[in-house]
């Protein structure tokens, strides 16, 4: 066929299986679900990330299709078995997670994985040859729900999980080395998930905005130009246990008093002195937790975000000196035990024109408009340029039970995604009944 990609992804018959991609959606979301709730909890490395991840290489295989898992615990679903992390071409990666966070929604993350295989079974089903190979991803752990590395797949292919603590733990202070095992990984291997710099063309995601924007404008496609800076900080508060009716209030160290100032200290940040765009502190476990003792330590989190790298280092800095401040007036000793920093980034203007020429073709409304949320995306893009595609979510929420989108919105977005990979890596050939 001649003519431009363009034209030839103008004119393509070819589409996606618009009913294959809501089953898939429609199986996920029954994996982890509380029928208490309604809510998705699969937390990454618990059984029920190991189940959904189950359940997609065993899709991947139906369809023909070699899935396999790398070290850091990433599927990864190519055209045919290759034995290294890189064939001679190079990769058009697509992707997201499966794992969620605690009582989340079910289209986080398993819809842009579950679109990314859509799209990598209709290219190999139609037999249309591309330039690169394509390649479906679902990320381990973007979350960071019970391992506080979030985005620790993503990570592990930029090569960034150097430099980890030795043994990683839990927020119960469990290790993670047996669940990566029992997820398919290795930890004494991470650097073999690495993929060489050069050998992904580009990665594309496609996810729910999680966010009011695109419902509130009509617009049906966002096309994503940043993504946020995000600090993630994980605290050990410790103080000094004790009987809650015989230790006078002179002299103690609750250590979970001392975390209530630090969760007032992380809202102040933010709300009141306007250093960051938004921070949160999301999980606290005291312990030992229970009525007539006071607590003798915490654990907990501080999500620090904004797309200004430097706004966002001022404010760490900020509660780092609030909480110097807190330990000494409360008498604990407050110590981060793990820190994730993903930088604001920008995504490639080639693939938001990709991506704007695909909706376009479509005739689906679009905005451009930057991401609130974290996307594995932000670490892919050490080693490749990275576009990201967003559908509206219904009422603007997600990470609650709740978190839905329009299933026409669902089918539209894997539309563009399959049509912007086909011009992102060029097919070679088209199969000959599309002549
Ligand atoms: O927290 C986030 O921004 C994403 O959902 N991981
Ligand atoms: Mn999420
Ligand atoms: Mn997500």
């Amino acid at each position: 066929m001649s003519g431009t990609l363009v034209q030839q992804a103008g004119s393509l018959s070819l589409d996606i299986d618009a009913d294959r991609l809501l089953r898939r959606i429609a199986d996920l979301a029954r994996i982890g679900r509380s029928e208490v709730t309604g809510g998705i909890t699969r937390e990454g490395f618990s059984a029920a990330d190991r189940e959904a991840r189950a359940y997609l290489m065993a899709e991947a295989r139906a369809a023909g299709l070699a899935p396999s898992i790398d070290a850091a615990g990433n599927v990864i679903v190519r055209p045919v078995h290759v034995s290294s992390s890189s064939t001679d071409r190079q990769a058009l990666m697509m992707g997201s997670h499966l794992d969620t966070v605690v009582n989340g929604g079910r289209l986080d993350g398993a819809y842009g994985v579950v679109a990314a295989l859509e799209v990598l079974q209709t290219l190999v089903e139609s037999g249309t040859e591309t330039r690169h190979e394509p390649v479906a991803v679902a990320f381990a752990n973007e979350e960071g729900a019970l391992f506080p590395q979030p985005f620790w797949g993503s990570m592990a292919i930029a090569g960034r999980l150097a430099g980890l603590p030795r043994e990683p733990q839990d927020h119960q202070g469990r290790p993670l080395r047996e669940a990566l095992r029992l997820a398919g990984g290795d930890l004494d291997a991470l650097g073999s998930a690495g993929w060489p710099s050069g050998s992904v063309a580009a990665y594309l995601e496609l996810h729910v905005e999680q966010g009011p924007v695109l419902e509130r404008s009509g617009n049906r496609i966002g096309v994503v130009d940043a993504i946020t800076g995000r600090i993630v900080l994980t605290l050990e508060v410790r103080g000094a246990a004790g009987h809650s009716g015989t230790a006078p209030m002179e002299g103690r160290r609750d250590a979970l008093a001392a975390a209530a100032r630090v969760v007032l200290a992380t809202e102040n940040i933010s709300r009141e002195r306007g250093l960051c765009r938004v921070a949160t502190v999301g999980r606290i476990d005291p312990h030992p937790n229970t009525p007539n003792t006071i607590v003798g330590a915490v654990r907990m989190t501080v999500d620090l975000r904004d797309t200004d790298v430097w706004r966002a280092a001022t404010a760490e800095q900020a509660l780092r000196h609030a909480l110097d401040a807190i330990a000494a007036a409360t008498g604990t000793e407050i110590e981060v035990v793990a820190e994730t920093r993903s930088d604001p980034v920008s995504t490639s203007p080639a693939l938001r024109t990709a991506i704007e020429r695909s909706t376009d073709e479509l005739g689906l409304p679009y905005e451009t408009l930057p991401s609130g949320a974290g996307h594995d995306a932000q670490m892919i893009g050490d080693i490749a340029p990275i576009g990201m595609i967003f559908v509206p979510s219904l009422g603007g929420i997600s990470h609650v039970p709740e978190e839905d989108t329009d299933p026409a919105d669902l089918v539209a977005g894997a539309r563009v995604l399959f049509r912007t990979a086909l011009r992102t890596v060029g097919p070679t050939s088209y199969p000959s009944h599309q002549d």
